[in-house]
This record gives C-alpha cells, sequence and structure tokens, in this order.
C-alpha cells in the first residue's frame, strides 16, 4: 500500500488528523487484505455483534498512517456517521476492527477506547485523557463496536502508527465506503463470493439491493453465481421467522 499512502493528501482537519494519511478502496487495491476481511475469528464476533439485523455488509476499509506530530482525533462514536441519528441505547448499527501493521504505543498514538462507554448516553463529549490507549503488537487486532466511545491518539514519537481499518454496518444501512464505485469489474471477476457478498451484491434483509423485479444484485457483476430465479428459500425463510415471532 506505500504507493497509494504516499500518494494520498494528508487530512484536512482534525478529525482526519493533520499528519494523518487515510487511503482506502483496499477490496481494489490490496489482494491480501481480503483475507483479513474474510478472518473467520472476526466474523464470529461480527456474527454475534450485530446478530439482531437479517445481515450485516462490507462498512468501510481504510489503512490509515498517523504520521509524527498528528493531534489526537475527537473522541466519538463510529456510529454518528449515520447523521448523529440517536440509536436506541446500546444498540449497535456498525462492528469494527483495528488491525495493528506497526505496533501501537500510548506514545505513537494507539487508538484510545473508553471502556463500558457503550452503555452511555449519545453525543457525550469526553477529552482523550477520559480514554486508556489500546496498546498492542503489530499483528494484533481491536474489535470494537459502533457505540464505543474511542478516538486516535496523539503521535508524540517520531515514527508512523500504521493501521488498518475493517467497519461491517447492519446490510439495511448505506455504507461509509462505497463498494460499488471502489472496484473495478475485473477485480470482481476474481473475487469470491462470500467477499462479494459482504461487499453489498447481496440483498439487505429481505428486499434491500435487488435489481429489475427482485433479483439478486450480484447477476448485474457476476451472472455465474445468480441464485435459481425460483429459489424461493429467502421468503421461506423470512415467512418462518415471522411465525416463530408471532
Ligand atoms: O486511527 C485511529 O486510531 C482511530 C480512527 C477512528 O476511530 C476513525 O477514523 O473513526
Ligand atoms: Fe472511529
Amino acid at each position: 500500500m506505500a504507493p497509494f499512502l504516499e500518494a494520498t493528501p494528508k487530512g484536512a482537519d482534525d478529525f482526519d488528523g493533520l499528519e494523518t494519511r487515510r487511503t482506502g478502496s483496499l477490496m481494489a487495491r490490496s489482494p491480501s487484505t481480503h483475507g483479513v476481511i474474510l478472518d473467520p475469528t472476526v466474523l464470529g464476533v461480527a456474527d454475534r455483534a450485530l446478530a439482531h439485523a437479517t445481515n450485516y455488509q462490507l462498512h468501510c476499509t481504510q489503512i490509515i498512517d498517523v504520521g509524527p506530530g498528528s493531534n489526537p482525533q475527537p473522541i466519538h462514536r463510529d456510529q454518528w456517521a449515520f447523521d448523529f441519528f440517536p440509536f436506541p441505547k446500546g444498540f449497535d448499527s456498525t462492528f469494527s476492527t483495528m488491525w495493528a501493521l506497526t505496533d501501537f504505543t500510548a506514545e505513537n498514538g494507539a487508538t484510545r477506547v473508553v471502556p463500558g462507554s457503550h452503555q452511555d448516553e449519545d453525543r457525550k463529549q469526553f477529552a482523550p485523557e477520559d480514554a486508556l490507549p489500546a496498546e498492542m503488537k503489530s499483528g494484533s487486532v481491536l474489535l470494537y463496536t459502533g457505540s464505543l466511545y474511542h478516538g486516535g491518539g496523539e503521535n508524540q514519537s517520531d515514527g508512523h502508527r500504521v493501521g488498518l481499518i475493517v467497519h461491517y454496518s447492519l446490510a439495511w444501512l448505506r455504507q461509509e465506503e462505497n463498494q460499488y464505485l471502489g472496484c473495478p469489474q475485473e477485480v470482481l471477476d476474481e473475487l469470491p463470493e462470500q467477499l462479494l457478498r459482504l461487499m453489498g451484491y447481496a440483498k439487505g434483509s429481505y428486499s434491500l439491493g435487488f435489481i429489475d423485479g427482485g433479483q439478486d444484485p450480484i447477476v448485474a457483476v457476476r451472472p455465474d453465481l445468480e441464485k435459481s430465479k425460483n429459489d424461493s428459500s429467502e421468503l421461506d425463510t423470512a415467512l418462518e421467522e415471522v411465525a416463530q415471532e408471532s
């Protein structure tokens, strides 16, 4: 990813970090992240953290390079991205992973988290010192949900703190990073079905995102993966779930 990072401008404000570079479209640019995005342990946790929806999707992929002198990022909830919609207390709309590509230390800007803050009220203000640094060795991963207050730390060292974020969100929400526009057909041609489905080439819930008269959207890019038009199993499953609940 080094050439992409070098070509990326630094952030324009305190949130993006004036000495921080963020570069995305990892599905297209970094085949070595594909296995990370599909890591079975992480997806196992995501399955549980987002189990209150029928399915979830890839929300955002990004390398975040926090350079020397980078300011602390304001403490926030990732789910504020949804126009500050007041989700009910304890409701998580996203699940976030931060993979350490360098060691993360308090000095070099490790992500700071406020433990237990997923239970706090919304729009709460925290100072960076209210949060703890998630120090970890390169290759480790920090997992947290959309309602946890956190923020990137200040980099007081002379090295770079580099992390890979992979965020997942409920499939009835708009994705933060546009997966449809960021990945060309020649890459889509080679991707495994599980990854394509996670990118959003799948229906969210029962019917969101269909094409034509309700067809599986994957046919638009990979007709070879089309499910049989007569396959009524999704409807059967939905009806069964409604029957069980009532
Ligand atoms: O860089 C970090 O440690 C955190 C970044 C973050 O939380 C964000 O951009 O939403
Ligand atoms: Fe965040």
